[in-house]
């Protein structure tokens, strides 16, 4: 469990400004608050097309009080690449080097961008803000929507037909020497992952959980509830993962039954019991699956 203590951690840092354009109980604005208390002003963002291009806003009227390099979907690691070695010329080693990017950016079109820095190991801390669809452009699925979800391209009738893609194993698979799953609902977790982050070098992973009242059909005061509801069961397992081999989990998950989740939001609302006995039995086998990785884990460690 956390060491750090919440009141610790969000002092009055405005580095995101009041009067964001971010939908009422979007939870990304929240994690970009947090996670520049956690590394401070010497940050630059680059955020490639996604719902947080608009959320930060248009130069000279940017909600965030670091340096922001709005670019095109596929090319946030590319630029944060150059961007960092541009820095690197300057002299100014120590400036942090972020991307900050939505689940279709990082699980499709970003993919190979993002591989590429990795494989090259950058000095870049990537952080993915899953909301699991395209939001930005009107809730068209993406890889990382889950199975059985609506979206506009996946109607009621038909519904979302893929298993979600697993980022964290993608990204431990390239060896990288940190990647972790936090969300902002558990703050205080979620703080002191950046705060590794911000301590290691190379390229640095971090995929968070988000939830999008829109997108989700769910009120404007649940997105966090729910995020807490992924975790406990078993939805969003909480890892870390050095370099592609110490897989750890940094929560405890109950193992809760999914249904309450599920049924708190629209986007599943078309789901009847036999899809959720399958969605809940996928759960149980991906976490089998994830014990046996922890375990052999450990093992290797004795
Ligand atoms: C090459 C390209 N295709 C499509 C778009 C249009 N577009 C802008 S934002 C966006 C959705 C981004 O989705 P995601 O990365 O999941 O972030 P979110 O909007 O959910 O925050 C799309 C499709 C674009 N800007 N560039
Ligand atoms: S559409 Fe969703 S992700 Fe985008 S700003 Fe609104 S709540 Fe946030």
């Amino acid at each position: 469990m956390s060491q750090v203590r919440i009141d610790q951690l969000i002092p009055e840092g405005k580095l995101l400004a009041s009067g964001h354009l971010a939908c009422p109980g979007c939870a990304a604005p929240l994690a970009m608050k947090l996670a520049l208390n956690a590394l401070g002003p010497n940050t630059v963002a680059v955020i490639p097309a996604s719902c947080f291009t608009i959320i930060s806003g248009p130069w000279p009227q940017s909600s965030l009080q670091v340096p922001v390099f709005h670019t095109a979907f596929a090319t946030g690691p590319a630029v944060a690449s150059g961007v960092r070695a541009a820095l690197d010329m300057q002299g100014k080693h120590d400036t942090n080097v972020i991307v900050w990017v939505g689940d279709g950016g990082t699980f499709d079109i970003g993919l190979q961008s993002l591989s590429g820095a990795a494989e090259r190991n950058e000095n870049i801390m990537y952080f993915c803000y899953d909301n699991e669809a395209y939001m930005n452009t009107g809730i068209q699925r993406s890889s990382a929507t889950p199975w059985g979800a609506w979206t506009t391209t996946t109607p009621a009738q038909f519904p979302e037909a893929s298993p979600k893609k697993d980022m964290l194993a993608i990204m431990a698979a390239h060896g990288i020497p940190y990647a972790a799953t936090a969300t902002p609902a558990y703050p205080a977790d979620f703080i002191e992952k950046v705060m590794k982050m911000k301590q290691a070098r190379g390229t640095r992973f971090m995929h968070l959980l988000s939830p999008c009242p829109p997108g989700w059909k769910c009120g404007d005061d649940e997105g966090l509830e729910l995020a807490r509801l992924a975790v406990q069961s078993r939805v969003f397992p909480m890892l870390e993962v050095e370099y592609g081999q110490r897989w750890r989990l940094t929560m405890d998950h109950a193992g809760d039954p999914v249904e309450p989740y599920l049924r708190r939001q629209g986007r599943f609302r078309h789901l009847n019991a036999e899809q959720v006995t399958h969605i809940q039995s996928e759960i149980d086998a991906r976490w089998a699956q994830l014990q046996r990785r922890l375990d052999a884990e450990t093992l290797a460690a004795v």
